[in-house]
């Protein structure tokens, strides 16, 4: 079940739990407090462990960092709500949650926009994201640390080639492809020229061992980190989406801090999210060998097909209508 929240009452929620004394809003000691962040993800997947590794230790000499995995805190979709309302200090956020508040972020989620992990870099500390980023301070009390690097997600399907062979949108008419729950998501799905179902994460590997959905579009590390290999036969390596996540804290909880350990705490964050760019990467590239090796075939479609279909899908849509003026060209120049 996907749970989603309306953008009024968290926005309301925003500027409430801002007024609430921090340590009323968390439970924490003043003297050193704990920093509770909830992710889908798993211990193992790199960024999580790029957490672990770098940021926990990094900032424990100021606070505790206390990571919890696999959404067992808070339900994938949930966290900037929990943030907002104070229950959570620190969430993985994407664009497509963020969407859900505020439109413009969805220029992110439309497919082949971003170019690589470099270029989600650049546009992550170009001015043009200074209103976005202040937008979400002040509208959810949520700071965007950092820009974390998920992958370049592909087409993992159920069947193998020989009974579904995926060269062109066309080809996906009638597969019933997972996609998280928010509007932005399932939109990308359907460009994609699939039949999207909201799913959460953590139920992707029963609905792929049932049939309950036919295909989901992780990137070949996630395939690998949930296993989702053992439950599939194939990847259509269309490269759709070269996603990305946010290390997202309290913006009150950010700013209680004195400024030295703001700097080092943002520093953590970055040096994190570089560690687990660059193993994440690292996985991409080795991982085709691995997933062929567990009998998968993996193979390219007509990427021009796929590119040309999911864009024209997003610029007639009505996300496009939100994206500031310029924006995308900005981006684009910035992808070299
Ligand atoms: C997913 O649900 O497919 C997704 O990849 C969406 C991402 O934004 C992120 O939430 C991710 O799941 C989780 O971190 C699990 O890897």
């Amino acid at each position: 079940m996907t749970t989603t929240f309306s953008r009024r009452s968290v926005l309301a929620l925003g500027a409430a739990a801002a007024a609430l004394p921090l340590a009323a809003r968390s439970g924490r000691a003043a003297d050193k407090p704990t920093i509770r962040l909830s992710s889908p993800a798993s211990e193992t997947d790199q960024r999580a462990i790029a957490l672990l590794q770098k940021f926990g230790p990094a900032i424990s000499g100021f606070a505790t960092f206390q990571p919890h995995w696999n959404a067992t805190l808070f339900k994938q979709g949930t966290e900037l709500e929990a943030i907002a309302r104070g229950n959570l200090d620190m969430a993985i956020t994407s664009a497509q949650e963020l969407a859900v508040f505020m439109p413009e972020f969805s220029i992110f989620s439309a497919g082949y926009v971003h170019q690589s992990a470099a270029h989600q870099v650049k546009v992550f500390n170009d001015p043009l994201m200074a209103p976005l980023k202040k937008k979400t301070e002040d509208e959810l009390g949520v700071k965007l640390l950092t820009v974390m690097y998920l992958g370049r997600r592909q087409l993992n399907l159920r069947k193998p080639k020989a009974e579904l062979t995926v060269m062109k949108p066309e080809d996906l008419k009638g597969v019933t492809l997972r996609m998280p729950g928010t509007d932005a998501w399932q939109f990308l799905g359907k460009a994609l020229g699939a039949n999207p179902v909201p799913m959460a994460f953590t139920e992707i590997y029963t609905g792929l061992q049932t049939g309950a959905i036919d295909a989901q579009d992780n990137p070949l590390p996630t395939v690998v980190d949930a296993k989702f290999y053992e439950v599939t036969k194939q990847i259509c390596l269309t490269s759709h989406l070269v996603d990305l996540n946010y290390l997202a804290i309290s913006r009150k909880l950010f700013d209680s801090l004195p400024a030295d350990q703001q700097a080092a705490l943002q520093k953590a964050a970055d040096d994190a999210a570089d560690f687990g760019r660059q193993n994440q990467l690292k996985k991409e590239e080795d991982l085709v060998a691995f997933l062929k090796q567990k009998g998968l075939e993996i193979y390219e479609p007509d990427l021009a097909a796929f590119r040309s279909h999911v864009q024209q899908a997003f610029q007639k849509s009505d996300f496009a209508s939100a994206w500031p003026k310029g924006m995308l060209d900005k981006i684009n120049a910035l992808g070299g």
